[in-house]
């Protein structure tokens, strides 16, 4: 569709697609280009990059090696490409992202500025009505969502928040001008990926940086340098397609061999040598290149978990920082892996201090600063890097209704139900990049959106190529995926703290394990199995009505 659509008038496209990050501008490429679709993509900010562009809170950088985080559906930018740094920094994946937009002319069929207010299935015409806060009315045979799996921002609900009387931000809405900490006495709340990355370069800024942690972190130096560009061209660039392959069919999204090794049958010097090894080179690899039953067997990650905490009182020189620091009531690779640079260090520096609200509770937020129970604080700025309402929290922004006016919503109340993390029963042709039920979250992120991309696709394809109007998941098949991802996570030690991943941190959100953790080789073999099994567990055409439960 090339016409911007007019408020008040209908229009109507073969798809609608929300958002426009990685996930919204690969599926509109494969739309329009392979399938020669019409689709309208809708997007919140006034440009593109999803979660790219609204996290630009200083430090922001990928953790994920910038040569495996791409688009791969070009293999000409894939050559052409050229990352800056080792882990892609905030700035430069945005600008990847717009250079994606720009050369493959994506943004004539994004509406920017424009966030879906509501979606609903209109039963008489199996076709999707959305609308915008800008009045848009578009009707669609297939609604898509790459809304993000982390993009609802949370801002917990602390007594005199709208109080404060200095600057407040958060690392998920962070303005796009420079934010000038120099000479301000500034205030982190959450030790997280976002609060890990920012807190070091906050420091180096800032008159005074006071930390606000509620749960200790074990975090892996991620060793950022500039790109290799020896290891680029010489190993990379000319093999790019069977890395990806390797990367596409592993269990996380990365072309890497886990170890095979039992860290409880390795003698202490093997270990203490092994996470030696893991530490100095950095990243993701000190979890899976080090001992294969450190994420399954507890007396195994003891060992790993105890490491880091030795790590923390050799790096952190005061003894009751260290002691704040220490990580103890979860287990390694429980929240979500972490990886720093000079996180631990920074509360070497003069300029810094933590304090630990576990043992004195944030109680309010004062026009001049923070009040625990022990003592009155006075800020400048105050950076909530207190998460996301993870995996729902996006969806629920929306009013989207399927079948008998049911809302997502309330179909969601004890927690997400999909079928394959691609589809909700009751929500025919709605397709969820990365919904949950999926590994996304658990991955590295672009090669779960592909995978999502590439499978939608094909669907869609299948479906024209055999007059099927409507495809729905089967409220059969979408039980026992729902049982199965509860019961594989209730097996790891996932379960065992209090993550984003199972809605802890969000007061009242239902307690349920929202990703899929089997692994993305073995998800994208279940999800090539249900294609090759005529969409199995799928009702497909026009008339048979799901009841929504
Ligand atoms: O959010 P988080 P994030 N009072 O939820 C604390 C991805 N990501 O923005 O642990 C006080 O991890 C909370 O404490 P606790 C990545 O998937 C990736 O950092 O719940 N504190 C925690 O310390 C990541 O996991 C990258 O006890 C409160 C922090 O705030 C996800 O995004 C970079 C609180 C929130 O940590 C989210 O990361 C950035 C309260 N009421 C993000 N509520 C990379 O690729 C929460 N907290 C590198």
């Amino acid at each position: 569709m090339d016409k911007k659509t007019e408020p008040g008038n209908v229009q109507d496209v073969d798809a609608v697609i929300i958002g426009a990050g990685f996930a919204g501008l690969g599926m509109l490429w494969r739309l329009r280009e392979q399938l020669g679709m019409s689709a309208q993509v809708f997007e919140t900010g006034d440009g593109v990059g999803g979660t790219w562009y609204w996290n630009r809170y200083p430090g922001a950088r990928c953790d994920s090696e910038s040569y495996i985080y791409c688009l791969t559906f070009s293999p000409e930018l894939l050559q052409e490409w050229n990352w800056s740094g080792k882990y892609p920094e905030q700035p430069e994946i945005l600008s990847y992202i717009n250079h994606i937009a720009d050369r493959f002319d994506l943004r004539r069929n994004i509406k920017f500025n424009t966030r879906v207010t509501t979606a609903r299935f209109i039963e008489d015409t199996n076709r999707w009505e959305v609308e915008t806060d800008q009045g848009d009315r578009v009707t669609a045979q297939y609604l898509i969502t790459g809304i993000g799996c982390i993009s609802a921002g949370n801002i917990p609900d602390i007594k005199g928040l709208e109080t404060f009387e200095g600057e407040s931000y958060h690392t998920g809405a962070w303005p796009h001008n420079e934010v000038d900490f120099t000479g301000k006495r500034v205030a982190v709340i959450g030790t997280g990926s976002s609060g890990i990355q920012s807190i070091p370069v906050i420091a180096k800024q800032a008159e005074s940086l006071t930390v606000f942690q509620r749960t200790p972190q074990y975090t892996i130096p991620a060793r950022h340098e500039t790109v290799d560009r020896k290891f680029l061209d010489e190993q990379v660039k000319p093999n790019y397609e069977e890395i990806l392959e390797k990367a596409r069919w592993s269990k996380a999204g990365f072309p890497v061999e886990f170890s095979e090794r039992l860290a409880l049958e390795a003698t202490a010097e093997e270990r203490q040598e092994a996470y030696e090894a893991g530490w100095a080179k950095g990243g993701h690899g000190f979890l899976w290149g080090s001992f294969k039953d450190i994420g399954v067997d507890r007396r195994a990650n003891d060992t790993a978990a105890e490491f880091i905490r030795a790590k923390i009182r050799e790096i952190v020189k005061d003894p009751e920082t260290v002691e704040k620091l220490l990580p103890t009531d979860h287990p390694l690779g429980s929240k979500r892996a972490l990886i720093d640079t000079n996180y631990f260090e920074t509360y070497n520096r003069e300029n810094v201090e933590l304090v630990d609200i576990r043992h004195s509770p944030i109680q309010e937020i004062t026009p001049d600063g923070i009040r625990t129970e022990d003592e009155d604080f006075e800020f400048d700025m105050i950076v909530f890097a207190t998460g996301f309402d993870a995996m729902t929290g996006s969806f629920f922004k929306m009013d989207i209704r399927g079948r008998d006016n049911l809302s997502l919503k309330d179909k969601w109340a004890e927690g997400p139900k999909t079928y394959l993390g691609l589809q909700v029963a009751g929500f025919p042709n709605m397709f969820m990049i990365t919904g949950p039920g999926s590994p996304s979250v658990l991955a590295n992120m672009t090669v779960a959106i592909e995978q999502h991309q590439d499978w939608i696709t094909d669907f869609i394809e299948h479906m024209r190529t055999h007059d099927i109007e409507v495809a729905e998941a089967d409220a059969d098949a979408e039980s026992a995926w729902v049982s199965h991802v509860n019961k594989i996570a209730e097996s790891t030690m996932f379960m065992l703290a209090d993550s984003w991943y199972l809605g802890a941190n969000i007061p009242g959100k239902p307690r349920v394990f929202m990703p899929y953790v089997g692994g993305l080789g073995t998800y994208r073999e279940k999800c090539n199995e249900v294609a090759d099994n005529d969409y199995e567990g799928f009702v497909l055409n026009a008339g048979v009505r799901q009841l929504a439960t």
